[in-house]
């Protein structure tokens, strides 16, 4: 069937059907049961919608999809493996596109990260660096260190471990008492100080000294490990000021504590590098990665483990099982066969290289709004920008939501986040469009 039949076909049926039984994640239900928001089809820097709109891809769909969309190469590795191997069971049992993938995702890896857990999202990534920090520790014999340190305002999933690290106040009252012997850091994004900065802000490397005051209360024997996003990115880009991670590295080490990047969205060229380890010069202990990897194709998370860390728990008899932790899909050969064409492409067409070139015409094109009604911030950093608008008396995000409706009526997707606007577009996109997605702003931002 042609594409635009497709389309037609799928809005046929949605108009048929009930649009009740399907409960949308992180979504107000009711309001998009009235007015329902549907992609059918997407190319490049390109999504179609049922209504026949086409949608310029400020976002990577949410922030996945680096290499644009509908990648030929891609579509036909899945295709391919889905023919030849559906699943491979995965417990005491594998297949050899496993192996291949962790290499490549290893070999991109800051040196010492050579080793590699699959998990199927990035909240499985997170739940699993935390579990592997602990189990870590207990290897080590130093069961005492429990103790898990977030951050506010970090985005670390949905996990239980993820939202009891992460600092967003609304994913968390829902849900109990969570884990316990948690504590959080400062957030470092403060407008006073740093509102407009172009790339990393000057102002805010001590508030990683919070982890001394942590470490005073608690005492760093009970402590496991820190896990921060480079850029937290959900939250609204908020970009770490100079000298911040590498304090944070620093306390970390002389503490004996475990220091986890969460690049659920900065890993895999987002900041101009593979990994936002090797882009901003700090190395963690522990990555933890999604998205990117299969350029949202087919769901798959890793994490990348320093190998001293691998090399701790591979003692005790060969026939003992070392972790006990793992999933079903687990490195599925659907996801490998994605990852693998992912990782060609990205290689092939250097689009990591790409995103780094692109970087600075991102920054002069998003800043030039600066002095647009409405706007108290505009930051940045490699191809991750964030304009923050002035919320509207009494009614946080409701501006922000407006811009996104108004940008979808101009063909612009954008991803807000209470009156913020993150952009990251895939790492194909062209300057004009750029340009595009910045005019449409400047017009529906002044208008709001
Ligand atoms: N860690 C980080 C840093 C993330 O950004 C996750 C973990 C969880 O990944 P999964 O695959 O379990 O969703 C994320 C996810 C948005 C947005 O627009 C961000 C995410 C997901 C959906 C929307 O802010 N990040």
């Amino acid at each position: 069937m042609p594409e635009s039949t497709t389309a037609r076909a799928q809005d046929q049926r949605l108009g048929r059907n009930d649009l009740e039984a399907y409960w949308l994640p992180f979504t107000a239900n009711r309001q998009f049961k009235s007015a329902p928001r549907l992609l059918v089809s997407a190319k490049g820097m390109h999504y179609q919608m049922s209504d026949g709109r086409t949608l310029l891809d400020s976002s990577a769909g949410l922030w996945c999809v680096n290499a644009g969309h509908c990648r030929e190469e891609i579509a036909d590795a899945i295709a391919r493996q889905a023919r030849t191997l559906d699943y491979a069971t995965a417990f005491q049992m594998s297949h050899p596109q496993a192996f291949d993938l962790a290499s490549r995702i290893a070999a991109l890896a800051p040196v010492g990260l050579g080793h590699v857990f699959f998990t199927n999202s990035g909240s499985e990534s997170v739940d699993t660096a935390l579990k592997i920090a602990l189990a870590y520790h207990r290897q080590k014999g130093e069961a005492t260190r429990t103790r898990l340190i977030g951050r506010e305002r970090g985005y670390h999933g949905v996990g239980f471990g993820g939202i009891s690290v992460g600092g967003i106040g609304a994913n968390r009252k829902q849900f109990g008492p969570l884990l316990a012997g948690v504590d959080h850091l400062p957030h470092t994004h403060n407008l006073e100080r740093n509102a407009f900065s172009r790339g990393q802000p000057e102002w805010g490397a001590h508030l990683a000294d919070a982890l001394e005051n942590i470490v005073a209360l608690c005492d760093a024997s009970t402590i496991a490990a820190v896990i921060v996003e480079p850029v937290a990115g959900s939250t609204g880009v908020l970009i770490p000021p100079k000298g911040y991670l590498e304090k944070l590295r620093a306390l970390c080490d002389k503490h004996g504590i475990l220091l986890i990047f969460d690049e659920v969205i900065t890993g895999f060229g987002r900041l101009g590098a593979p990994f936002a380890a090797q882009a901003l010069g700090v190395a963690p202990d522990i990555i933890t990665c999604a998205k990117g990897l299969t350029n949202g194709t087919v769901p798959m998370g890793a994490v990348l483990v320093r190998d001293d860390i691998h090399r701790a728990f591979m003692t005790g008899p060969e026939a003992a099982i070392e972790l006990f932790h793992g999933y079903t899909y687990s490195g599925h050969p659907l996801a490998t066969a994605a990852g693998l064409a992912t990782l060609d492409i990205y290689a092939r067409d250097k689009l990591f290289e790409r995103a780094a070139e692109m970087a600075p015409f991102f920054e002069s094109a998003i800043h030039a709004l600066k002095g647009t009604r409405n706007i108290v911030d505009i930051r940045n950093l490699g191809l991750m920008g964030a304009i923050e608008l002035a919320p509207l008396a009494g009614k946080p995000g409701a501006r922000g939501f407006e811009a996104f409706l108004r940008c979808q009526d101009k063909g612009l997707l954008i991803r807000v986040t209470g009156d913020i606007i993150a952009l990251s577009p895939p790492l194909i996109v062209e300057k004009q469009q750029i340009e595009t997605m910045v005019s449409i702003l400047r017009d529906v931002i002044a208008a709001l």
